[in-house]
Parts: C-alpha cells; sequence; structure tokens
C-alpha cells in the first residue's frame, strides 16, 4: 500500500506512535510518506520504503497567523499526486483529520482513484482541544467525514461520542512498542549514579511533556509522601511548561537533593531500567503510552484510574491505578511496593509480560493494515 501518514513532530505520545508506525510499515514492504512540519522526536533515517515530506507554512507580514491548515492540505495534495497514495492517515484530529478531508474534496476532481482518508484520535485532539467550542463542530464534522477512523482506547472512543456527538463506527487499535527493544537492561552503571549506596535505596521515575494535564505538582506531593516513609530518589525525564514551577515546589518541600530534573531524554530504556517505580497521575489520558514503555520494561506504574489507563494497567495485577483525587492511596501503594522488592518484581514482571501480549510492534501494526484493508475496500461502517 502507499500510505501519507501526517503526525506532529514534537515530542508527545501521538508524534512518537504515527513515527513508529511509519517505520513498521515501510519493514513490512509499504511505500510510507510521513508528512509534517519537522522531522519528528522518533524519526530514524535509512528505512527502506519510507520517506519524510516537510509541511512548509510560509509566512506572511500580514498574517499574525500562520496557516498550517492550508500549507499541510496543499503538501497533502502534492504527495497524493506524486506517489498515487492509497491512503491519508491522518494521526491527531486537530486540524490533521480537517486537511485530510479538504485534500481528499480537492483531489476527488483529478481523473483516477482518490486516496481514502483514515483518522487516528489520540486523546486530548478530543478530550481537551478538539471538544472547545471553538473547535468542536469542524472536528465533529471531519471525523464523522473520514473513511475509517480509529481511537486508541475504548475510553477515548467513548469519550469522542460523548463531548463531539459523534455517531460513526470508530475501531479501537491501541498503541504498541517494539517489545524487543524495551526490556529492561541489566547495565547497573545509571542506576550507581543516580543512586549511590548509601544515599538512597529507592529510584522513581516519571516521564512526560510537562503540561498541566501530567500534574507534575501531584508527582512531586506523592514523592514528598514517599520521602517521609522511605528514602527515596525522584529522576523527573522531559521538559515542558510546568517544569518551573515543579523545580519551584520541588525546592519549597526542601527536596532539592532528593530530585533531579534531567530534561528530555532519547533512551529512555536505560532511565526506565534504572526505576523501581513509574508515577503517573495525569488527570487525564486517552491510553498513557509513558506506562507502556515502563511496563515493557518491567517497572511497575502507580498511575490514576482515569481514561484509558485502566485498560492498560490490570489493576494489583500489572501495577495500581488509584482514583485522582487520592493522592494518599498512590503514595500508599507506591511505598508498599518499594518496600517489598519481591511484589514489585512479580507486579513488574506480570507487566512486561501482559505488554508483549497485547501492544507489541507485531500484534498491534497488522491491525492498521486490517483496517486499511477493509477502508479500502468500502467495508468499514460509517
Ligand atoms: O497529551 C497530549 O496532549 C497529546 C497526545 C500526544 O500527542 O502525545 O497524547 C495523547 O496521545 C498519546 C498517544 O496516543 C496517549 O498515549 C496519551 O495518553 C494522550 N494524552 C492524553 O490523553 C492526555
Amino acid at each position: 500500500m502507499r500510505i501519507g501518514i501526517v503526525c506532529y513532530a514534537s515530542v508527545g505520545g501521538s508524534g512518537v506512535v504515527a513515527t513508529e508506525l511509519a517505520h513498521a510499515l515501510a519493514f513490512r514492504g509499504h511505500d510510507i510518506h510521513l508528512i509534517s512540519a519537522d522531522l519528528p522526536f522518533r524519526w530514524r533515517w535509512g528505512t527502506p520504503g519510507l520517506a519524510f515530506e516537510r509541511v512548509d507554512t510560509p509566512s506572511y507580514p500580514l498574517f499574525n497567523e500562520p496557516q498550517y491548515l492550508l500549507a499541510l492540505t496543499n503538501t497533502l495534495v502534492r504527495v497524493s499526486r506524486q506517489h498515487q497514495l492509497d491512503i491519508i492517515h491522518a494521526h491527531y484530529a486537530v486540524p490533521h483529520a480537517t486537511a485530510a478531508y479538504l485534500a481528499h474534496a480537492i483531489l476527488s476532481a483529478d481523473p483516477g482513484p482518490t486516496p481514502k482518508t483514515v483518522t487516528t484520535l489520540h486523546g486530548t485532539d478530543i478530550t481537551l482541544v478538539g471538544s472547545d467550542p471553538s473547535y468542536a463542530s469542524v472536528v465533529g464534522f471531519s471525523i464523522e467525514a473520514s473513511d475509517g477512523v480509529t481511537a486508541v482506547s475504548e475510553s477515548l472512543k467513548h469519550d469522542t461520542a460523548q463531548a463531539l456527538g459523534v455517531r460513526r463506527d470508530i475501531a479501537v487499535i491501541p498503541n504498541f512498542l517494539e517489545c524487543g527493544e524495551y526490556r529492561r537492561l541489566q547495565d547497573a552503571e545509571l542506576r550507581q549514579r543516580l543512586c549511590p549506596a548509601g544515599e538512597c535505596e529507592a529510584l522513581i521515575t516519571h516521564i512526560s511533556n510537562f503540561r498541566s494535564v501530567k500534574r507534575i505538582g501531584v508527582v512531586i506531593e506523592i514523592f514528598r509522601r514517599i520521602q517521609a516513609q522511605c528514602r527515596a530518589r525522584l529522576v523527573m525525564v522531559g521538559d515542558g511548561p510546568d517544569r518551573q514551577a515543579a523545580e519551584r515546589q520541588v525546592a519549597d518541600y526542601g527536596l532539592a537533593d532528593a530530585v533531579d530534573f534531567v530534561g528530555e531524554q532519547h533512551d529512555v530504556v536505560a532511565w526506565l531500567s534504572a526505576a523501581d517505580l513509574f508515577l503517573l497521575p495525569s488527570a487525564q489520558e486517552s491510553f498513557g503510552l509513558a506506562a507502556l514503555e515502563a511496563m515493557s520494561c518491567e517497572v511497575p506504574v502507580v498511575a490514576s484510574r482515569v481514561g484509558g489507563l485502566p485498560e492498560v494497567i490490570r489493576d494489583g495485577v500489572t501495577g495500581f491505578v488509584c482514583d485522582p483525587d487520592d493522592i494518599a492511596g498512590m503514595a500508599a501503594r507506591s511505598v508498599e511496593l518499594l518496600r517489598n522488592p519481591a511484589l514489585r518484581q512479580h507486579i513488574g514482571r506480570a507487566a512486561a509480560a501482559d505488554v508483549g501480549r497485547r501492544f507489541c510492534t507485531d500484534i498491534v501494526v497488522p491491525q492498521y493494515e486490517r483496517f486499511y484493508d477493509e477502508v479500502l475496500s468500502d467495508r468499514v461502517h460509517r
């Protein structure tokens, strides 16, 4: 198949999933064009069958507003015409589903077949941004107009109907990772560096893009409560708007010596392999790719019971999910895990095994291939 995949380049799960899907599909013999404003975070050169197509949004002194939707639509039309795309696959509805719709309308006047459009919903494109009254009508319309729609969890499928009144069929295809790569490393060097003997007993990690939905302040509050009961260090991986406030909070709590802010990191497997526990107390999380990565590296996760997280983490079996307001509960679960190495190992191994059964590339990517086949043969219900 010839597929154009559209995504955001910035650090964020939707861009990661779209880029990994592009690599995996190219590896499986498809002709893939990854279309984005910049090279995505996870982009790797040299995969045969995979090309990068940049969206250039020219500026003009009259406009304060960059015309990204028009530039993207134009790029989709150009790439479709040059490479006779079978499918345009938009990751993140805002505004990618709308650009796909417009490109489809333009291309339908050309002779020959018009590419089908597929939209994958990721989360905040529905729950925060897409349902904002400033966007809701056009986002709902563009989703209804796609030839096929997928969501990364049952919870997000439900939220799409609730928030936007979308009535069409939505297939649930979960996020995935390369299970062979997301494996706990036995290399103790980073652990030793972060957690020298005598200074800390447990290493706790959080990875995100530090936006308010991730509740970074709650991560630090949970850590403060853990610290009151057992010696531990917290490693904060990532960057974003809430980082400064978090650093101030850490200083106010007198925890500066126990918390490291290490910024964005490419090699998350090494950081996860050093960890005993992963915290994800988000306010909303349609899937929680970061939790999946931790689980695959045998790190037990304590998370909020929101969105798709309970579909990823089986409470009490492959990690723990608590009411998002129950900060005391999240701290108690964390302490329970940190004080009991056997439980930690048991949950960590169960988590990695479950990821291996449900969320590996070679299990999930064929689900996308089957979905593309259904869309191309008009077997998808609107
Ligand atoms: O979180 C966002 O605002 C953006 C989005 C992204 O592009 O990373 O995250 C969402 O998509 C991820 C990939 O499908 C999911 O793993 C995240 O749970 C989801 N974030 C939220 O729902 C808050």
